[in-house]
């Protein structure tokens, strides 16, 4: 058994959408558990050094005008295999390929406004947590 902890982003679509307690609920029903949280306005320049290793990608400055354009809520999330166990949840980055019952088959609309966002990688995860959240703010054990 691995204990893992990722980072998840509510992204400004779903906030807007108030559906932060839908989307904390997957999270709570799968074994997840929310060991940090903070809602938050991204600057430009944190959506961009969040988003650093796709500024070459042809979609980054939609990604990021998309990511500022409302508050998002940024949480930890601890448990069994969490990097993976979040991506299965959220589904297939263009909502249209997403599995039923996924996260973004349920409250994404398109490919850029898809959402929510999870680490990739537990190396990317502890990356990804140090960026937004001192050591002090995570309250899981
Ligand atoms: P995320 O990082 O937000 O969790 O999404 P992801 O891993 O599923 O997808 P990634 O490849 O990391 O891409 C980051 C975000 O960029 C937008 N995107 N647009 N138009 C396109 O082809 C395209 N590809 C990616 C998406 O909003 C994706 O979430
Ligand atoms: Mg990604």
């Amino acid at each position: 058994m691995t204990i893992e902890r990722t980072i998840s982003i509510i992204k400004p679509d779903a906030v807007a959408k108030n559906v932060i307690g839908k989307i904390y609920d997957r999270f709570e029903s799968a074994g997840l558990k929310v060991v940090a949280a903070k809602m938050k306005q991204l600057s430009r320049a944190e959506a961009e050094g969040f988003y650093a290793v796709h500024k070459e990608r042809p979609f980054f400055n939609d990604l990021v005008n998309f990511m500022i354009s409302g508050p998002v809520m940024i949480q930890v999330l601890q448990g069994e295999n969490a990097v993976l166990k979040n991506r299965e949840l959220m589904g297939a980055t263009n909502p249209k390929e997403a599995a039923a019952g996924t996260i973004r088959a349920d409250f994404a609309a398109s490919i850029d406004a898809n959402a929510v966002h999870g680490s990739d990688s537990l190396e990317n995860a502890a990356i990804e947590i140090a960026y937004f959240f001192a050591a002090s703010e995570v309250y899981g054990a």
